[in-house]
């Protein structure tokens, strides 16, 4: 037997180098959400997007701006107050916080949480509407691109971490590890530089779509008659990514279940009801109805109801004060140019001053009470500071407490509305609200406004 003829050689496959392979697959993409065609909606495109977008070009930067305005009323350049670590360059257009007009700072905070909510639900249907974007394939087109998607990481996760911190903080859930008033205050740099150069980007293309449908067309246009917006909406560029366009049109769109129209009102409806939840914690007539606002419903606790009866941050029972130290025994410790000590009879015996002030508390309520008690500038001339200077209060609470003590600005100290309350409406302060004695400042943040004094120390 002679051995078979070898058989003839296949012919061999193109070899494929694993990067030709690699550069193949990337171009594929990985599927799922990744393909355009997932994406149906018939109502996502530019012009929605460009709708809410216009929104949030006014509500963010009210935002940005009452967060700063709230960062410089702590009053940073004092250690005392202020722990947030290297913030350098970011906290450096601090300013002395005013002490005039007392409604300020009210205002201002009421302002950033009320805004704050309302705009949630428009951030919700603005980050909607670009999902496709999300999933853009190829993620990378070219450096110019890659730099866009970058400013979008610090836009998006910055909105979101903004958003769910300061709402987690006004509903006292703190499901971090991170201080809020520090990883807030980095978050809006994070997100505001990330918002700067979307808007730069943007704002052309946002007006040249608006242009393109009329809103008030578009709120007469029912159901039946809402179609896609043309793929070519967007311009020079269009058809989606790959065409150069905005990618928001779907490629397969499946028939309306809601109207443009529909998806407005049910964003404007959602703010609305959210607006009409919380603006009682400022507005007193809504109050019963702020039931997105847990301080504003608080009730009253202990001694003197009526006179007592406004919204309580921590009570004393949370704040661990000690109910035997709040007694006869206690005494007002004051220090400056000398030391006294005072009874609360005493403080009583001196001059009564009775100021109108607002506690603005940082998580966004506020309310104006009718304060009984002695100005800040008397119990300085009592230990013999004649001049205005810095003012260290401490209280009863024990060491390490967040809100145990604070330094008060020099302005702050010598504003002659500033007092140690020791009565509200006409009544002793109930424990709740610091009995035996309080500071009230006007302008400050709540948090400033320490309950349960013990120490005044002049800082000379
Ligand atoms: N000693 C002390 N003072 C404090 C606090 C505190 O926790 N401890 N909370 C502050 C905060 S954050 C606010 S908003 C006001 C609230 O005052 P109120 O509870 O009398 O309304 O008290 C401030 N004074
Ligand atoms: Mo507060």
């Amino acid at each position: 037997m002679s051995t078979p003829a070898p058989a003839p050689a296949k012919p061999r496959p193109a070899k494929v180098s694993p990067a030709s392979r690699l550069r193949s697959l990337y171009q594929r993409g990985p599927g799922g959400p990744f393909r355009p065609e997932v994406w149906r909606s018939p109502i996502r495109g530019p012009w929605l997007t460009s709708v809410l977008g216009s929104a949030l070009l006014v509500g963010i930067p009210v935002m940005f701006i009452t967060g700063l305005v709230s960062y410089a009323a702590y009053n940073p350049q004092f250690a005392a107050n202020d722990t947030t670590p290297n913030k350098g360059l970011l906290g450096s257009y601090l300013f002395n916080w005013v002490s005039n007009p007392s409604w300020i700072y009210r205002v201002s905070q009421g302002t950033h949480v009320v805004l704050g909510l309302l705009l949630t639900p428009i951030v919700l249907a603005k980050l909607w509407s670009v999902i496709p974007k999300l999933f853009e394939w190829p993620s990378v087109r070219s450096v110019a691109h890659a730099l866009e998607r970058l400013s979008l990481a610090l836009l998006v996760g910055g909105a979101v971490f903004e958003f769910a911190t300061g709402i987690a903080d006004i509903e006292y859930f703190y499901p971090w590890k991170f201080s809020f008033y520090d990883g807030h205050f980095y978050g809006a740099w994070a997100f505001i530089a990330g918002f700067v150069v979307h808007a730069i980007l943007k704002v052309p293309i946002m007006r040249k779509t608006l242009r393109q449908r009329s809103l008030r067309t578009e709120l007469a246009t029912s159901l039946a008659d809402t179609r896609p917006e043309s793929a070519d909406s967007g311009g020079p560029d269009a058809g989606g990514p790959d065409a150069g366009g905005y990618g928001l049109v779907p490629i397969a769109p499946r028939p309306a279940t809601i109207s443009r129209r529909g998806a407005l009102a049910l964003v404007g409806g959602s703010s609305l009801a959210v607006l009409l939840l919380t603006a009682g914690e400022s507005i007193r007539p809504l109050r019963s109805l702020a039931l997105l606002a847990p301080r504003a419903r608080s009730k009253p606790t202990g001694a003197n109801g009526k006179a007592n009866d406004f919204e309580i941050n921590i009570t004393a029972a949370t704040a661990e004060i000690n109910a035997a130290a709040t007694g006869a025994d206690w005494r007002l410790q004051l220090h400056g140019a000398r030391s006294v000590a005072l009874s609360r009879e005493q403080l009583l015996a001196m001059p009564q001053t009775t100021e109108e002030l607002p506690i603005s508390c940082v998580e966004g309520w506020s309310t104006v009470q009718t304060w009984t008690g002695v100005r800040l500038v008397d119990l300085g001339r009592m230990v013999g500071v004649a001049e205005p200077v810095p003012l260290f209060v401490d209280s009863l609470e024990k060491p390490g407490k967040a809100f145990r003590s604070v330094t008060l600005a020099a302005n702050q100290m010598a504003n002659p509305r500033s007092l140690l309350a020791l009565r509200v409406n006409g009544a002793d302060l109930s424990p709740d609200h610091g009995f035996p004695a309080r500071v009230i400042v006007p302008a400050a943040p709540g948090v400033h406004c320490t309950k349960w004094v013990s120490h005044l120390s002049f800082q000379l």
